[in-house]
């Protein structure tokens, strides 16, 4: 009896979580909803650009998982998953840009983004010493 309810209930919740997906009421076939969406909510508008990921060392030693980092020229997003108990955030500098993401603590994540032309940049951890004690790497334009 008590299972029959609840899964009464998870059918009335999941209509209208299906229902709200679809604005359009004519299209009754629902297929090919979820490849639009997708294309949406990938980096926070400007439309294209490449998104790079790095990850702080999880053990706190002052470095990023990668030391080089390879991107088209365009609108490029270096974001930096911080898992150590150290503050961070990253910084992408080079031919005349620089541009800084948020310091963040553990479980924190730090964006910089950039339209970047071909060439040679560098990125790095503007806190405190950590950028002198190798927590900096190449990021490469194409
Ligand atoms: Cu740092």
């Amino acid at each position: 009896m008590r299972a029959v309810s609840l899964i009464a209930l998870l059918c009335a919740l999941a209509i209208p979580i299906a229902g709200c997906g679809d604005d359009d009421d004519g299209s009754g076939g629902g297929g090919d909803t979820g490849a639009s969406t997708e294309a949406e909510d990938t980096a926070g508008g400007g439309g294209g650009g490449e998104t790079l990921k790095i990850a702080a060392d999880p053990g706190g030693q002052l470095k990023f998982d990668k030391s080089s980092l390879t991107a088209k020229a365009g609108k490029v997003t270096v974001v930096m998953d911080n898992p150590s108990d150290l503050p961070h955030a990253v910084e992408i500098e080079g031919d005349g840009v620089e541009v800084a993401g948020e310091v963040v603590m553990k479980g924190g994540v730090s964006k910089a983004s950039a339209d970047l032309k071909a060439g040679e940049y560098e990125f790095y951890c503007p806190v405190g010493n950590h950028k002198d004690a190798g927590m900096e790497g190449t990021l490469t334009v194409n």
